[in-house]
Order: structure tokens, then sequence, then C-alpha cells
């Protein structure tokens, strides 16, 4: 029994809906920010859920890859996870870059607590230093979270070759500009992501899933106004 399904924004944004990763209500964001919706990744916790968003980053790596390596050789591939989140996600995105493309990526992450016994420090898995890195992340909204991991692999001497959400909830950074294209601008590297919140409003308002729901649909685009981009 094979369940070898591409990557869908639609199928990802109702398994979500249907596993309470997305949810709506009043949330209270890293940012401050006071959000009507929340998506927890680490609901993202079945063999369906996980082996989908795995594909999702997988599918478009190799996709960046291909549009940027074109006539180049093959070029080495290294993505790193943040902790924690972050680790089985690039886990299972490197197992599904080789099996779905035939690409044999280096994946590392860090340690939250730097390890002072044993082979020590507080990376782990692949080699970073001089290697150009991809970073993956669940959501991006002020980019704040996405600035620690750059500033962790810029210490171990790496540089960032792209960054990889789940949802980029398209909000403001520190100044006008969205989070994404501030990170994307001074790192000048390309920022993907696998949904983003216009996804999840049209998504939403055309739907006949039974959570369509007018007053939630008005939250999401006032919420959007204010602090979307
Ligand atoms: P920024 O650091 O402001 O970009 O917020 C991103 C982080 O906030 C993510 O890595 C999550 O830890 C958390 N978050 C979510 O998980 N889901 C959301 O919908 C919103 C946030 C958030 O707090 O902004």
């Amino acid at each position: 029994h094979v369940n070898n399904v591409p990557f869908s924004s639609h199928a990802f944004i109702q398994l979500a809906l249907d596993n309470q990763v997305l949810k709506f209500g009043e949330f209270v964001l890293k940012s401050g920010r006071i959000s009507p919706y929340f998506f927890n990744a680490g609901l993202l916790a079945s063999g369906e859920m996980l082996s989908l968003l795995a594909r999702g980053y997988a599918d478009a790596l190799a996709e960046q890859m291909a549009a940027t390596n074109e006539g180049k050789g093959e070029q080495e591939l290294v993505i790193f996870g943040a902790a924690y989140k972050g680790i089985p996600f690039v886990a299972a995105t490197a197992q599904a870059l080789w099996l779905y493309h035939g690409i044999n990526a280096k994946w590392g992450y860090n340690r939250k607590e730097a390890k002072t016994h044993g082979e020590g420090g507080n990376l782990v898995g692949a080699d970073v230093n001089g290697k150009a890195v991809w970073v993956l992340d669940d959501v991006i909204t002020a980019g704040t979270a996405m600035r620690e991991v750059v500033e962790i692999l810029e210490q171990a001497g790496a540089h960032v070759a792209g960054i990889i959400v789940a949802l980029d909830r398209k909000e403001k950074g520190l100044a006008e500009h969205s989070a994404i294209q501030e990170l994307g601008a001074t790192l000048n590297v390309p920022v993907l992501a696998l949904v983003d919140i216009d996804n999840l409003i049209s998504y939403l308002a055309e739907g006949s899933h039974p959570k369509k729901d007018a007053t939630q649909l008005a939250k999401m685009q006032h919420y959007r106004a204010q602090y979307g981009v």
C-alpha cells in the first residue's frame, strides 16, 4: 500500500483544518499581535500530515534547485531545521528529497542547549561550516524566529542559501515590508512558502467544507488589512 501523493496546497489546508493545526479564535503571537487564527505545526503529528508537509518542502526545493542549477551540474543541497519543531521536518524532507527527487541532501539541526560532553557543541548532523544552507521552518510572522536561525548558522560559518517555510503569514516585519521581503532583501536569497495567508483566505472563501464561516473570514480579512503586506 503506497501513499505517494504529491503536495497540493488544498489538500494541505484541508488536513490542517481537519486536525486543528489551523485554528480560529484569539491568539497572542510571538510578535505580540493578536491574531484570529493560529497555525500549530506541532499538530502535524501523523504519518499522513508529516509526509504531505515533507513532500511540499521537497517539491519546492527540487524545483528551485532545477531552476538555479541549470547547466551547472549537480549542486550540493544542505538543509537545516531549527530546534525544536524544525527537526522532524528537516529529517522528513531529506528523505522525501531522496525518495521522490533523487536528491541526496545533507541535513542538520541545532540543539537549544549546547552539549558539554561527547562531541559537544550545539549543531547536529551535516557540517555547515563554509556551506550555503537552506533554512527550513514552520511559520513566519514578523521574522524574529528566522533571524535567530540565520544568526546560529552565520556563527557556525555557514551562509544562508534560501529560506523555506510551511506558512507565510505575509505580515509586516520590522518596518513596512513583509518579514519575508525583509529577510530576502537583507540576505539576498530566495524565500519560499508552501502556503500563505491568501491561500488560506481564498480556501475559506471558496471552499464548500463544513468549516466555512463568514464571520471568521471577515476577521481574517480584517487582520490581513491591519498587519498584512
Ligand atoms: P515570528 O518570529 O514573528 O516570525 O513568528 C514565527 C513563530 O511564531 C513561529 O516559528 C512559531 O513559533 C510561532 N507562530 C506559529 O507557530 N503559528 C502562527 O500562526 C503564528 C506564530 C506566531 O507567534 O507568530
